[in-house]
């Protein structure tokens, strides 16, 4: 009796062991065809210098180092370079905690230092909001 029941737990471990590896090797082969994810890379990190750009023409913009345009950014503090190439446009900057512009009147460069909270931003030539404009999020 007491050895029967041995035998049918040994079998069961068996068993148990045989489905653990089929689950084993399933695993593994749904992990070489893991799609890649595009939202980690795009967020881009806290502490990074961001290029901000309106003018000369009717062309306004807020970038990352590697030129792409902000789409997301993660909460926290940013260093954003303003370069402001036409008397006729200005950079105006707005969301959570945050209003910063340039002159519609003046040119030249500008370096802000600005503290980004989870939410939606927004960017847009004041003379021209309707036509020149970005919005970007930031992720808490
Ligand atoms: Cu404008």
């Amino acid at each position: 009796m007491t050895r029967t029941r041995i035998a049918a737990v040994v079998g069961l471990a068996v068993l148990a062991l045989a489905l653990a590896g089929c689950g084993g090797s399933d695993d593994e082969a749904s992990g070489t065809t893991e799609t890649t994810t595009t939202e980690a890379t795009d967020t881009t990190a806290s502490g990074t210098t961001l290029s901000a750009s309106v003018g000369p023409g009717f062309e306004i913009s807020l970038t990352n180092a590697d030129g792409s345009d902000v789409t997301t950014l993660a909460a926290g503090t940013y260093t954003i370079d303003v370069d402001d190439q036409s008397d006729a446009h200005n950079f105006h900057l707005t969301g959570t905690g945050v209003d910063e512009m340039t002159d519609v009147g003046g040119t030249g460069t500008d370096t802000w230092t600005v503290t980004l909270e989870a939410g939606s931003y927004h960017f847009q030539c004041d003379p021209h909001a309707s036509s020149m404009n970005g919005d970007f999020e930031v992720t808490g």
